[in-house]
């Protein structure tokens, strides 16, 4: 149920599995506000997963850049508070994997349709890199690319399923990273979606 990907990274096997309909619910929940929605690159490129966020921050990219912001450039709103069972599962797996007092205070929320994938790069937009990051999958399976700490090296590929959680941290903290295309399938209850919850700290 627990294998270790590197020094600082841990999977926990379907660890979510059982939350997965509250974890739907409070998804459906933040992004009633902060819809989901497809985001530019500063390279001028649209993501092909669609994000939203909840906490008290959140995630965005547009042509000039990446980073953390208190509302939501939508409809300049503070983004939905973070729910707590989101939260709270975040810090209980953070605490499994050997990182004690995990507070997210940022869930960004990617949705992936068949075809959508993210090419590699780094998270390197949180002030504090000793905190680690939990990452959710839920719905369709899909394959992660996890790399090394330079952008040449060979990625490893490893297939996550729903419920699947990961905590990445310590050395592991700056590998660079991605998903593979994601394939055509139908999920039980998310249909044609993966979505993935990465819960970070970002200030
Ligand atoms: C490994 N999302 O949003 S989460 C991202 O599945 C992102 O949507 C992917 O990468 C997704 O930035 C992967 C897993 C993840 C997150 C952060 C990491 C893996 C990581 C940081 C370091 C190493
Ligand atoms: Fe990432």
């Amino acid at each position: 149920w627990q294998e270790r990907l590197g020094p600082g990274s841990v999977i926990l096997r379907r660890y979510a599995a059982a939350s997965d309909t509250a974890l739907l619910a409070a998804i459906e929940d933040a992004v009633a506000t902060a819809p989901f929605r497809h985001m530019q690159t500063p390279g001028g490129f649209t993501m092909s997963a669609a994000m939203s966020n909840c906490g008290d921050y959140g995630w965005t990219a547009d042509t000039d850049g990446y980073r953390y912001s208190a509302t939501d450039p939508l409809n300049d709103r503070a983004w939905p508070a973070m729910p707590e069972t989101l939260s709270e599962l975040a810090s209980r797996a953070a605490a499994a994997a050997g990182f004690a007092a995990f507070q997210p205070d940022v869930c960004l929320i990617n949705r992936y349709e068949p075809g959508a994938r993210m090419s590699l790069h780094q998270d390197r937009d949180e002030a504090d890199l000793t905190q680690p990051i939990v990452s959710v999958s839920l719905g369709l399976p899909m394959t992660f690319l996890f790399g090394g700490l330079r952008r040449k090296e060979r990625p490893a590929r490893i297939e996550l399923q729903h419920g699947d959680v990961v905590v990445w941290g310590g050395e592991d903290r700056l590998r660079y990273h991605g998903v593979a295309p994601l394939k055509d399938g139908e999920h039980p209850l998310l249909g044609r979606y993966r979505i993935n919850l990465t819960l970070r700290r970002a200030h």
